[in-house]
Parts: C-alpha cells; sequence; structure tokens
C-alpha cells in the first residue's frame, strides 16, 4: 500500500508563504494562531454537554440575541489568542459591541485586523449540531498603535485571508488567502489539521437551496418566484431541487460549497438588511465562495463591493453556485 503523505496546516502555510514573496511571516503566524484557538474551542464543543456548557448565559449581545455559554467562551478564546499573537492591531466580534483595540506591547507593529463570528449557529448547540466559527482578515489602514474602527470598516475585496471552522461530523478549518480554497480536517489522534481538501472548487451548478422557508410569505417577489421554480418539477434541468437548511451558515455553506446549492438570507419588509452581517459572516464567505468559484450578491449587487459603515451592519445575501445566484439575480430584476 502507498503511503500518504500527511500535510498539516502549520507545513501547509508555512509551504504558501512563497506565494507571497515580501511576506515577513505576519499573515502565516496569524492564520496559525487561529488554528490553535480552534482546536481549543473544538475541545470545549466536542465535551459541551457534559461540562455544563450548554444553555444561556442570561446576558444579550448588541444585536438583542441571547448569549449561549459557548459563545462566550468561544469569544473569550478567540480575542485572548488574537490579543497575544502580536499580529493583531484590532477585532471585531459579533459578540462585542466595540471594536476591541489591542493594546500591549507585542502588538504595536501589528498589521492585520480580524473580524469574527467566534460561534455561529448558536441555535444548534444545545441540540448538537453543526455549529462553526468563521473570520476575517484585512491590512490595517491606520498608520500605528492599537487599531480603531476605520480598520474594521474596510470593502470585503480588501480582505487578505478569510476562512471558517466548522465544528461537524468531524472538525475542518477552511481558509482562503486569496489564491485559492483549502480545507483542512482535524484529526483528533495527532490533535492537527490535515490537508484533506486541496484546492476546493464549488460546482458551477447545482440541485440544492437553502432558505428559512418558513419566511416564506416575507420573502421579496422575485425569491419567492425563485423557490417556486426550485419545486417545478423539470427532469432537463433537475428539479425539483432538494431544499435543505440547517439554521447554521457554516454548515449550510459548507454542504452546499462541496455539493453545489445556493444559500439564502433575503431581506423582508420588516427587516430591509437582512439578517447575517456583513463584516463577519458575509463578507468572508463572500471571498471563500468566489475563490472557490462561486459568487456571492445581494441580489442585486456583489457583496465584497459594500462599502461598511458599521461594525454590526446586515445585508441581505444570495450565495453559492454562480449559475444559480445569477439565476436569482434575474428573478429579482424581473419582479421589480
Ligand atoms: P448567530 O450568529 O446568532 O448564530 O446567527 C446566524 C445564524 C446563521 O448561522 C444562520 O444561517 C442563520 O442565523 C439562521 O437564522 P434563522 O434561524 O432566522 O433561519
Ligand atoms: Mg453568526
Amino acid at each position: 500500500m502507498a503511503l500518504q503523505k500527511l500535510i498539516t496546516l502549520d507545513q501547509f502555510i508555512i509551504e504558501k508563504e512563497k506565494d507571497f514573496p515580501y511576506s515577513k511571516g505576519e499573515l502565516s503566524s496569524l492564520l496559525r494562531n487561529i488554528g490553535v484557538a480552534a482546536r481549543v474551542v473544538n475541545w470545549e464543543v466536542r465535551k459541551a454537554g457534559l461540562a455544563g456548557l450548554l444553555g444561556a448565559v442570561g446576558t444579550e449581545n448588541i444585536q438583542g440575541e441571547q448569549q449561549q455559554k459557548l459563545d462566550v467562551y468561544a469569544n473569550e478564546q478567540f480575542i485572548s489568542a488574537l490579543s497575544a499573537c502580536g499580529d493583531v492591531c484590532v477585532i471585531a466580534s459579533e459578540e462585542n459591541d466595540e471594536c476591541i483595540p489591542v493594546i500591549n506591547e507585542q502588538s504595536k507593529n501589528a498589521k492585520y485586523v480580524v473580524c469574527i463570528d467566534p460561534l455561529d449557529g448558536s441555535g444548534n448547540i444545545d441540540v448538537n449540531a453543526s455549529i462553526g466559527t468563521i473570520f476575517s482578515i484585512y491590512r490595517r489602514v491606520s498608520l500605528s498603535g492599537p487599531g480603531r474602527l476605520e480598520d474594521c470598516l474596510q470593502k470585503g475585496t480588501e480582505q487578505v485571508a478569510a476562512g471558517y471552522v466548522i465544528y461537524g461530523s468531524s472538525t475542518m478549518l477552511v481558509y482562503t488567502t486569496g489564491k485559492g480554497v483549502n480545507g483542512f480536517t482535524l484529526d483528533p489522534a495527532i490533535g492537527a489539521f490535515c490537508l484533506s481538501h486541496p484546492d476546493m472548487k464549488m460546482p458551477q451548478d447545482g440541485a440544492i437551496y437553502s432558505i428559512n422557508e418558513g419566511n416564506y410569505i416575507k420573502f421579496p417577489e422575485g425569491v419567492k418566484k425563485y423557490i417556486k421554480y426550485c419545486q417545478e418539477n423539470d427532469p432537463a434541468t433537475n428539479r425539483p431541487f432538494s431544499s435543505r437548511y440547517i439554521g447554521s451558515m457554516v454548515a449550510d455553506l459548507h454542504r452546499n460549497l462541496l455539493r453545489g446549492g445556493v444559500f439564502m438570507y433575503p431581506e423582508t419588509a420588516k427587516t430591509p438588511n437582512g439578517k447575517l452581517r456583513l463584516l463577519y459572516e458575509c463578507n468572508p464567505f463572500a471571498f471563500i465562495i468566489e475563490q472557490a468559484g462561486g459568487k456571492a450578491s445581494t441580489g442585486k449587487s456583489r457583496i465584497m463591493e459594500i462599502v461598511p459603515t458599521d461594525l454590526h451592519q446586515r445585508t441581505p445575501i444570495i450565495i453559492g453556485s454562480t449559475m444559480m445566484v445569477d439565476k436569482i439575480e434575474e428573478f429579482i430584476r424581473e419582479a421589480e
């Protein structure tokens, strides 16, 4: 039997440094540190039912959502890892109202900005369904000292790296630095993420649509018509499509990235900006999905072109296989 060479996340990151000839290794070191924090959080997620980590803390975050114990734990772990690594000048997190400038000796020359959703899909924690972490990395725009709000409010097109961790049937870390997408599976026996999904490519077309259909009545006309289109019988185009919705963006998008499909969280009259947050949910996924050959849109324009004005701003999102996103944009245009 031929022996298969195991490539760990750390080895891979170091190997890829040569894609960036002027790199001083800070981004590599930052990515490796995110990998370490993800392993720590994974450890707690795996024993949450035993360690008294299920359930709510009794506090709300700025978006009025109940914070779960694991939300708080994951947030603390990532913030302390990012603050201590010396490469990050400011952090924006879903769980903190304001951005967090990193003030310590080792971070005084830090170049990078991290926007993070430490534990996405919180509603799934207590029912043992997949949850995740989503992150986005930018170069700072301010000149020196601790980072500021302006460092966090950059367009998605300025991202230098983005990734997610899925705590699913296995734990995976998937990331891009703008040169394709690679996925690593955590091998619990050696405690390391190992390359399992090199150069991930999203199918251009698919037969899965993912949306919270309970909100159907509130959706814009174009989205309603697209849902009906998905349900029609037309074997030539593989319809009816399958409807798959976990309610964890990371899990829904990970499946669609592998299989082909589209994920939608549109606006409604009551929520004109949808639900999902631009900086630490939509932009990182837009970067990853585009890098894998897919598309990310508000329904009308490219997610990564939005100029952010607020840390926790939301945007409608239609993201996935390019041909499916194009089709929905067409339905939306025609309905106007
Ligand atoms: P969270 O960051 O509070 O967990 O909320 C984000 C999650 C996404 O993962 C998921 O796609 C969406 O909320 C599900 O929302 P809904 O229950 O309205 O369908
Ligand atoms: Mg979230």
